[in-house]
């Protein structure tokens, strides 16, 4: 068997998961492991500016493929740097793994110079995390860590790896393990026939049915079957944030995204349901707004992998634990071979009601009182000059907002954005993952101009990488999610959500190497754009101006039920 150094072993045990890029920065306790990574190519080191970025990049890799991202980071500062990233993909259950440098274990608990109890910092925020105690179990760590990450409910592992059990001169043999047997660890491979056939007779018998489903659907891979049950079905689909793209965003059965900033018709058909099907959505509080209002007459189907998220807020009347895409197959299979089929008189009049609540108010802005162009006329553009295909990041604020609301998904995984814990600063590390990995697909970062500067070092690792992402910052020189809410709750006093001394975006960029554009005027926007894609090659920086005094809408009225919305400034449901 090969010898191999703890420090080997982590790079080859990287090789042997198939992992070809890791984002990271280097430090003391890490040395050994990046002059392991120096004498080999197969796994190749993508340095960003800072830590936050590298789980960021790691995650979105993640989002756009399914498979756990990798991200390295040194121990104290570079550890606690990469926490935010590493609670952004734990909130949206994203598979990932982080390796972070420790002070040498026998320091451990001393106030070492840049020791940090990463374990106890990580553990609210990780799937699972590991000590490395014995070099030789490296190896095994690393593929628990990956099995850990991918399967079941995804998430973030954590392997904190003290220097000495990277010690150069120390050899242990190598074997990396095909697979791993963990006693207390079984996640759960199909659902319960019993409760299949329940749910199922209960889907054959609504009259008002609306599927509603949310990221599971993306990381579970299920949305080919999501897709031909419902059309099966003939039944209305809704996504939340995490699970747009999961049905084609153009399809007629689509009624939009549902929650805080929903459609119109998808919030009043989720308040109007006699049954909801919830597949890998977790009914979170900017879906169901008050609890003890939601979908009074809707009896609840709910699919989930993870038990723990089933019933958590609301009770479902048929719970079923499994993997979205098994239990779904099983679904469309009893369907298919049903006596029994959908009531087509009760959904046709479903039908007509859902569709004149979208004529009403269905995805509608006013552009005729403002010179200035509106957000949501950037984001229709960017779907128009990308035909609806780009991978599409953001960061968080009334910009996220549009882009979900504007933009037609009509693929899974295309989408991504950090929807659980909200991380302004996710968006341009976010694009340069997908990037790296997808170098021949558009991939464009929605933003506004507080969130980029939270992440905007992240040029210089663009230009060093050639990342030719496109940025398109929506600026309304506010932090604009903010200012709404202070307009709306607050008698508009703007605490602090003005920002002043802005940069020039266009030189800032180009000192960076980029490609910079100024655009404020509709008519130049979509020249500008397709200029801005045409440039292959290039990374460039579209800093568009938008009317800084427009709102997201549809807007849940806070403790309200699902149909209590605004729908302007001035009107309400
Ligand atoms: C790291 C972080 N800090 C603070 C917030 C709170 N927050 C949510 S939206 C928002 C405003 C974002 O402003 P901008 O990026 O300019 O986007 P806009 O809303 O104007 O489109 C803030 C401060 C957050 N989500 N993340």
């Amino acid at each position: 068997m090969e010898l191999l150094s703890g420090a080997e072993m982590v790079v080859r045990a990287l090789r042997d998961e198939g992992v070809k890029y890791i984002y990271g920065y280097p430090g003391g306790s890490l040395l050994h492991v990046y002059d392991a990574l120096f004498q080999q190519e197969d796994v190749q080191h993508v340095l960003v500016r800072h830590e936050q970025a590298a789980t960021h990049m790691a995650d979105a890799y993640a989002r756009a493929t399914g498979k756990a991202g990798v991200a390295l980071v040194t121990s104290g500062p570079g550890a606690t740097n990469a926490v935010t990233g590493i609670a952004t993909a734990f909130m949206d259950s994203i598979p990932m793994v982080v390796i972070t440098g420790q002070v040498m274990s026998h320091l451990i608990g001393e106030d070492a110079f840049q020791e940090t109890d990463m374990l106890g910092i990580s553990r609210p925020v990780v799937k699972h995390n590991f000590s490395v105690q014995r070099p030789e179990d490296i190896p095994s760590i690393v593929r628990k860590a990956f099995h850990i990450a991918e399967s079941g409910r995804p998430g973030p592992v954590v392997i904190d790896v003290p220097k000495d059990m990277t010690t150069p001169t120390e050899r242990y043999p190598y074997e990396y393990p095909k697979q791993v047997k963990m006693r207390s660890y079984t996640p759960i491979t199909r659902g319960h026939t019993g409760q299949i056939k329940k749910a199922t007779d209960l889907l054959l018998n609504a009259k008002r049915p609306v599927i509603y489903t949310g990221g599971g659907v993306i990381m579970g891979d299920a949305s080919t079957e999501l897709t031909e049950l419902s059309r099966l079905l003939n039944f209305p689909v809704t996504n939340t944030l995490m699970g747009l793209g999961g049905f084609p965003g153009t399809d007629r059965q689509f009624i939009g995204m549902l929650g805080m900033h929903g459609s119109y018709e998808a919030n009043m058909a989720m308040h109007h349901a006699d049954l909801i099907l919830a597949v890998g959505a977790r009914f979170d509080d900017r879906v169901t707004n008050a609890c003890d209002k939601f979908c009074p007459t809707a009896k609840v189907v709910h699919i989930d992998i993870d038990p723990a998220s089933i019933s958590k807020t609301i009770q479902a009347d048929i719970p079923i634990v499994g993997p979205a895409k098994v239990v779904l197959e099983e679904m469309i299979q009893l369907v298919k071979g049903s006596k029994k089929q959908p009531d087509a008189d009760a959904l046709h009049a479903w039908w007509q009601q859902i569709d004149e609540w979208r004529q009403r108010h269905g995805g509608r802005f006013r552009t005729d009182d403002s010179e200035l162009m509106k957000p949501q006329q950037v984001i229709e553009m960017l779907s128009k000059v990308t035909n609806g295909d780009a991978f599409v990041t953001s960061d968080v604020g009334q910009h996220q907002m549009f882009a979900a609301q504007y933009y037609k998904f009509n693929k899974p995984n295309r989408w991504i954005n950090s929807g659980g814990l909200g991380t302004m600063g996710f968006g341009l590390p976010a694009a340069m993952g997908v990037k790296m990995n997808f170098p021949d697909d558009d991939v464009a970062c929605v933003t506004g101009e507080g969130s980029i500067q939270m992440n905007i070092q992240e040029l210089s690792t663009c230009n060093q990488y050639d990342l030719p992402v496109k940025i398109l910052c929506l600026n309304n020189q506010s932090l604009g999610m903010v200012r709404q809410w202070q307009d709306m709750n607050y008698e508009s006093r703007h605490s602090q959500s003005y920002m002043k001394s802005l940069p020039d975006f266009v030189k800032l960029v180009e000192s960076y190497g980029h490609v910079g554009m100024k655009v404020d005027k509709y008519s130049d926007l979509e020249g500008a754009m397709r200029e801005a894609f045409a440039l292959k090659d290039r990374l460039v920086f579209m800093d568009i101006a938008v009317d800084p005094f427009e709102h997201v809408y549809p807007m849940q009225v806070p403790r309200g039920s699902m149909r209590d919305m605004w729908l302007s400034k001035t009107e309400r449901t």
